[in-house]
């Protein structure tokens, strides 16, 4: 079994499956991240084979301090579908998720294809900013893995929440970020947090998205990145975050034992 199809069927069945061994996905390191890409290509196409459709691109590892503590030295890329969109207000059943953690997000509405770096800084590459919540859930097993691993696992994407979309304002870049859980505070940031500037993000988006081929459509959503850390999400658990000047979003894990509605 490949390992496209191995994190397919951890995802399908909520089952973490062990780390590969070094080397699984084989090469100089640069040629172990095109792979990993390539794995990620396979996993995505999964997704879009069952009906789903691709809403947007995401980035992870966009803080100084989590690309230290987890060792790595670049950003990666991943993708998002509709698959994965959890409504603001929602009712979330948890039981399709195998050991998920929340992270508050500045979400971006691409307004042009961006195909290029150059494309980034076009007139109108943004459209409209909101609010957002990062469901990340690691295939693997104890949340560890390698940056190629990561980013086969697409990025350990697994579900987002959006707020409404507001006017995208480039010069308010700075905002005010509160992360709670069950209504209180857990975590207090800003957007800068995000690449010192999240206005980066659509830059080093487009620059990563240029380097494996992948085209940033207009009407994608661009998740830009955490901006504290992330916390493990249980049942019961109400999430919501406010972003200074963009309003709030949030969604509540259903209690355990609670079936669908
Ligand atoms: O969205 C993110 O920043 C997370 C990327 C993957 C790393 C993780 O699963 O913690
Ligand atoms: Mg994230």
């Amino acid at each position: 079994m490949s390992l496209a199809q191995t994190l397919d069927r951890a995802t399908r069945t909520a089952r973490a499956v062990p780390q590969p061994p070094p080397g699984a996905v084989a090469g100089s390191p640069e040629a172990e991240v095109r792979a990993a890409y390539d794995v990620q290509d396979d996993l995505v196409r999964f997704r879009l084979d069952r009906g789903e459709r691709l809403t947007g691109a995401k980035l992870g590892f966009t803080s100084e301090g989590k690309r230290r503590q987890m060792g790595v030295h670049d950003l990666i890329l991943g993708r998002v579908t509709d698959g994965m969109a959890v409504p603001d207000g929602a009712d979330l059943d948890l039981s399709a998720f195998i050991h998920p953690r929340v992270e508050p997000e500045v979400v971006y509405l691409l307004g042009r294809r961006i195909a290029t770096v150059a494309d980034a800084f076009a007139e109108g590459a943004v459209a409209a900013v909101a609010p957002g919540i990062e469901i990340i859930d690691s295939r693997y097993e104890n949340f560890r893995f390698s940056l190629a691993d990561v980013i086969a696992d697409n990025t350990s994407a697994a579900g987002y929440a959006v707020g409404a979309w507001q006017p995208y304002d480039p010069a308010a870049w700075n905002r005010g970020v509160v992360f709670e859980l069950d209504g209180r505070p857990a975590h207090m940031g800003s957007t800068a947090a995000i690449l010192g500037d999240p206005r980066r993000a659509v830059v080093e988006a487009a620059r990563l998205a240029e380097r494996i081929g992948l085209v940033l459509e207009p009407g994608w959503l661009l998740l830009a990145g955490a901006a504290t850390p992330a916390e493990p999400l249980t049942p019961g658990t109400h999430v919501r975050v406010e972003v200074q000047g963009l309003g709030s979003v949030s969604f509540t894990a259903r209690p355990a034992g609670e079936g669908a509605s």
